[in-house]
């Protein structure tokens, strides 16, 4: 069959651009590459990077004429695949339409009700297989039922029926390297807002699912907290298999990339001793670094570490059911820093729920003054299926009727409209501060890093080569965008 497979945009606010990375979409990259495995013919298009228009993206349809179109739908995205769809079926309503991802996998009954006659399916579950069934399914529909695919949702005789859910993916190992022919551009890696000139970017998971359960991540539900790893023999393959293909910098999609310090110790003396030319990349929890595994993470080729550090505040670190302390944070950064990770960036986030002004202060206070080469503080959103989501509804603050379309920013759920204010302009002036002669000692500190560190050379080499480019790159670093999602309506809403 002809297939045409979509990463739509993330829905930001009328007339605001999204400054996220441009970053391969690996999701529907993997089901790509199993569709074209068994014989199909599959087009990829990454709206979201490319910046396509949604005419654009129609008038790709169009060319390609494909029978299906499988779209990828973060909840974030979700709002971009129904006009698409909508566009797509007011042009040729044969087409079948197929969404998966987290969105159709937590809201199916809710997409189907309202869209079952523009979305044919919602694929439920990270099991990349399904897709590949259901096509099947489609081709010699007499021989197979419907019933025998997990994982799927669909609507008949206007009833919304589920088939069983799928089992997650068990052995990684199995799954296929990805088709990097399906992509029709290359990315580039980057750093702490400075896009690294010359790489060639690609993303990898060695694991899969998470045992913890912090109430604003959608990951633990996904993936029903279990965890499963690639055995290092197979990463180091693959490693092999992203250097011949001359990629230069891998970033590691994992959410918790050391849950089994095993594993990544041995990755690590396999992968040092193929001396390759990749620099990696990792996210890890605070609690789980410890100074002789990132040596040897540091001498395999990690660059850079993003820590999930959240709040400098305990009582906000509990509700979010983190399982860290600030002191932990501040350790994990010092081990990282001695462990000579070259980039330490740290995450945060801003406007918990009745998060007090002094806690969101708190928070700026120890990103600002704490050894982190950079830090990014994000803004609480919720969606559906994550607990926080959950106890905002128990609690009457959130509607989930009015808002299961999309991710809010849950402070406009609980602040009034003055806090709101207040907040986004601390977040603006901490970038400020964090480029500004206030921070001169902090600066003075890292020009030793940077001429003892050839990666941190080449970045400087790179910005300085590229200067207009670099100054663009500050000005938006220090006026930092920050792009509300949600206010975004299809012909149907
Ligand atoms: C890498 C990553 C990013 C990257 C790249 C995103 C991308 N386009 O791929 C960057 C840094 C840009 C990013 C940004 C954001 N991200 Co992000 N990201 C991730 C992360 C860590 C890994 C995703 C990944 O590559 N997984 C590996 C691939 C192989 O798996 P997969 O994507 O889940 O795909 C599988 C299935 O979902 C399914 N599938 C996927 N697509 C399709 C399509 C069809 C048709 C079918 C049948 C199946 C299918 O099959 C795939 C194979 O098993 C996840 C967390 C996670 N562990 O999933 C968060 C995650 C997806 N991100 C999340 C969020 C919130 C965001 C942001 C909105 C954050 C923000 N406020 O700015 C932005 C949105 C930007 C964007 N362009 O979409 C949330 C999404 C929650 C939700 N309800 O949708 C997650 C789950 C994190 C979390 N902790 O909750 N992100
Ligand atoms: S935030 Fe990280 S540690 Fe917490 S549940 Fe999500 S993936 Fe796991």
């Amino acid at each position: 069959m002809k297939i045409a497979l979509i990463n739509p945009t993330p829905v930001v606010g009328e007339n605001e651009k999204y400054y996220g990375q441009s970053w391969p979409p690996l999701g529907i990259l993997l089901v790509g590459t199993i569709l074209k495995a068994r014989g199909h013919t599959v087009k990829l298009l990454d709206q979201a990077s490319n910046d396509f228009s949604f005419d654009q993206v129609i008038m790709w349809i169009k060319k390609m004429d494909p029978q299906v179109l499988g779209m990828s739908a973060m909840t974030m995205a979700f709002l971009s695949s129904i006009k698409i769809a909508l566009m797509v079926k007011a042009w040729n309503p044969k087409i079948i339409i197929v969404l998966g991802h987290y969105h159709p996998t937590i809201c199916a009954q809710e997409i189907l009700e309202k869209y079952g006659d523009t979305v044919d399916y919602c694929v439920r579950g990270e099991n990349e297989y399904i897709m590949a069934d259901l096509l099947e399914y489609l081709e010699h529909d007499s021989n197979k039922s419907l019933a025998d695919i997990g994982g799927v949702s669909y609507k008949k005789n206007e009833i919304v029926k589920h088939t069983p859910e799928a089992s997650l993916s068990k052995n990684l190992d199995e799954l296929p390297f990805f088709d990097f022919s399906l992509l029709n551009r290359t990315y580039h890696h980057n750093l702490a807002g400075i896009e690294l000139m010359n790489s060639n970017f690609m993303g990898a998971f060695f694991s899969r699912g998470c045992p913890y359960s912090c109430t604003y991540c959608a990951v633990s539900r996904f993936s029903n907290r279990t965890f499963r790893v690639k055995s290092p023999e197979k990463m180091v393959e693959e490693f092999l298999y992203l250097n011949s293909k001359g990629f230069t910098e891998v970033a590691f999609v994992d959410d918790n990339f050391i849950v089994n310090p095993k594993k990544v110790l041995k990755f690590c003396k396999l992968l040092r001793r193929e001396k390759l030319d990749i620099n990696w990349h990792i996210e890890i929890r605070v609690d789980s670094t410890s100074k002789p595994l990132l040596d040897h993470v540091v001498a395999a080729g990690c660059k850079s570490i993003n820590f999930g550090i959240e709040s400098a505040n305990q009582r906000i670190l509990n509700y979010y059911n983190k399982k860290i302390t600030p002191h932990q944070s501040m350790q994990a950064i010092k081990t990282a820093k001695a462990a000579k990770i070259d980039f330490v960036i740290g995450l945060f986030m801003l406007g918990a729920p009745f998060e007090t002004l002094t806690e969101c202060q708190n928070t700026i206070h120890f990103a600002l003054n704490s050894d982190l080469d950079y830090f990014f503080l994000n803004v609480v959103e919720v969606c559906p299926g994550i607990p926080m989501w959950d106890d905002l509804v128990s609690r009457n603050i959130l509607d989930p009727t009015i808002c299961w379309q999309t991710s809010t920013r849950v402070m406009d759920l609980t602040h009034t409209e003055a806090q709101r204010a207040i907040i986004l302009n601390m977040i603006k002036e901490a970038y400020k501060e964090f480029i500004s002669f206030k921070r001169i000692g902090w600066m003075l500190k890292t020009i030793p890093e940077i001429l003892t560190s050839p990666y941190k050379r080449r970045i400087g080499i790179n910005f300085l080569k590229n200067i207009k480019n670099g100054a663009q790159t500050i000005v938006r670093l220090r006026n930092l965008q920050l792009s509300g999602f949600g206010k975004f309506t299809t012909d149907k809403t």
